[in-house]
């Protein structure tokens, strides 16, 4: 799979003198490219991500289950950083959400009701040229509560109807099996992803969608930032702290961790073996951590930081533990209960690729005492006083974006796919559309350093979908106010709206980006 439009620069009659030596550069990088790769050229270009948990709704229709999504209420009252607010959950929280007729408090259980809408939503994505569509299944649609004998026909059809519309347009979909909607069931009746019986329930589900869809899906990624387990392990693992009194919690999300090493390497085998010339990928939060100072103590722990993410993709792509990781098992008293036959399945399907969300860079300081913080994705860091911050506090750092490229690149020399990347904002509807040139703005300065990372640092990169392509429900805050899509959905932080369609002026940008294979970001230049 190549990313092409970068590297496949249009000799656009007009291109300056720099930008055709650019592009004469990146023909002979792409020649070797490939040369290198002998792959054959699927032109995956650049297009758009999407979640079943924040896009579809749906929640109780077409025989879904409830997912843990379905009982995330929002706390618009809550600061938009307090993420421990937005994101701590009871089982009373649960049972609540259980009894409730309120759908304005859960965000998710409407979504952008793109199970409604996403036959006219794939046809905009076609519009602006996508050559790809990043989205989930959700598991409660195929198996509603996880443990189900069979799995639920009206969910397995309404995702057939999906890809065909995809692929009605030649927009090939790229598929996560579980982002963020574990069922609600093996929450209240099993221990969540730490119980060892839900990585045969996933199996069941992988087989399933694998046999289901293989002449309609070749690219899959396994469970959607593994690594954000540890940051809100219910959303990720289906894990509620008040159900383990007494334990070591830690050590209940480091087993349930295990569980889904298992699972994602079982699953790689399943679509492998089911679907020949598929490709599976991990995918990781990249958090790239700069040390405040340089002071050496703070370049350690912008080091130790980075291992902290890191340690869940080496796993995944290495086949096994590493050592610093097992080293922290032990300091701290982490004790992983294995299976006989768990480390040779984790060793023998390692993932094909690495994907991986990045939205901004932090800071990071030994002591961060008096220093200001901010927001970044799911997590709150020290606040860099040299580049810009979001509306919700994520600061936008271009370069950091290099920076992370040629990190993963360097770590893995596995192809790497950028699955999230956008800019999270305030947008205001105004005369049916949106003039959102500090969304045109983010990409393009993206778009310039993840071609210096190809280009000058020989990144192989794969592909790239903007996160949220269209407005959904953010995970963080809840919040449909947090928009990022090139198409605005007319509906507020409550579900309230007419869920009408408009494009954003980024909407246009996005698509002459696409269509000119990336030149227009070069027009003008001297
Ligand atoms: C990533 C998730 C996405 C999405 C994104 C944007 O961590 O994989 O599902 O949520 O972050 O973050 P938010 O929605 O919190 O603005």
């Amino acid at each position: 799979m190549q990313l092409l439009w970068l590297l496949h620069l249009q000799d656009a009659a007009g291109q300056t003198k720099k930008a055709a030596l650019r592009i004469q550069r990146l023909r002979k990088i792409q020649t070797l490219h490939l040369k290198a790769h002998q792959q054959e050229q699927a032109a995956i270009l650049v297009s758009g991500a999407t979640a079943a948990n924040q896009y579809e709704g749906g929640w109780n229709e077409g025989g879904k289950g409830i997912s843990v999504s379905d009982c995330a209420r929002h706390h618009l009252d809550v600061d938009v950083q307090d993420y421990k607010a937005h994101n701590s959950i009871t089982t009373k929280d649960i049972e609540d959400a259980l009894k409730s007729t309120d759908d304005s408090l859960y965000p998710k259980r409407h979504a952008s009701d793109g199970y409604h809408h996403y036959k006219e939503d794939i046809k905009m994505y076609a519009e602006m040229g996508f050559k790809v569509y990043r989205m989930s299944i959700a598991w409660t649609r195929i198996f509603p509560n996880g443990d189900d004998k069979e799995p639920n026909e009206e969910g397995l059809k309404f995702y057939d109807d999906v890809f065909d519309e995809c692929l009605k347009y030649g927009i090939e979909p790229l598929v996560t099996m579980s982002h963020y909607e574990p069922p609600i069931n093996l929450v209240l009746n099993y221990d969540g992803w730490a119980s060892r019986e839900v990585i045969d329930m996933f199996v069941r589900y992988v087989e399933v969608i694998c046999e289901r869809y293989k002449n309609k899906v070749k690219y899959w990624l396994t469970f959607n930032e593994v690594d954000s387990m540890i940051r809100h392990p219910y959303t990720t693992g289906g894990l509620v702290e008040d159900r383990f009194p007494g334990r070591n919690f830690q050590e209940v999300i480091f087993q349930a961790m295990h569980h889904q090493f298992v699972a994602s390497a079982l699953a790689t085998k399943i679509c492998h073996e089911k679907i020949p010339g598929s490709k599976v990928g991990c995918m990781l939060t990249k958090l790239t951590y700069y040390p405040y100072t340089c002071k050496p103590e703070d370049v350690l722990q912008a080091q130790q930081d980075m291992r902290s993410t890191y340690c869940y993709s080496d796993t995944q792509v290495f086949g096994e533990y590493p050592a610093y990781l097992l080293a922290k098992f032990k300091n701290e008293g982490i004790h992983i209960k294995m299976e006989e036959g768990d480390l040779d399945i984790m060793k023998q399907y390692p993932v094909d690729f690495v994907s991986f969300s990045y939205y901004s860079s932090s800071c990071v300081a030994k002591n961060a005492d008096g220093l200001k913080t901010t927001a970044a994705n799911t997590m709150i860091a020290i606040k860099n006083p040299h580049i810009p911050s979001s509306d919700w506090g994520w600061q936008i750092d271009p370069i950091g974006l290099r920076i992370s490229l040629v990190d993963l690149y360097d770590r893995y020399r596995k192809p790497l796919f950028i699955v999230e990347n956008g800019l999270g904002a305030k947008d205001e509807l105004v005369n049916g559309t949106v003039d959102d040139q500090y969304r045109i703005d983010y990409f393009d300065a993206h778009f310039r350093e993840m071609l210096n990372a190809i280009e000058i640092d020989g990144v192989d990169l794969m592909g790239y979908t903007s996160w949220g392509c269209i407005d959904i429900v953010s995970e963080s805050t809840k919040q449909m106010s947090k928009r990022y899509g090139f198409i605005y959905v007319d509906c507020d932080d409550e579900g309230n709206g007419t869920y009408k369609r408009y494009k954003k002026k980024s909407f246009d940008w996005y698509k002459h980006v696409i269509e000119t294979n990336g030149a227009c970001l070069f027009e003008g230049e001297e």
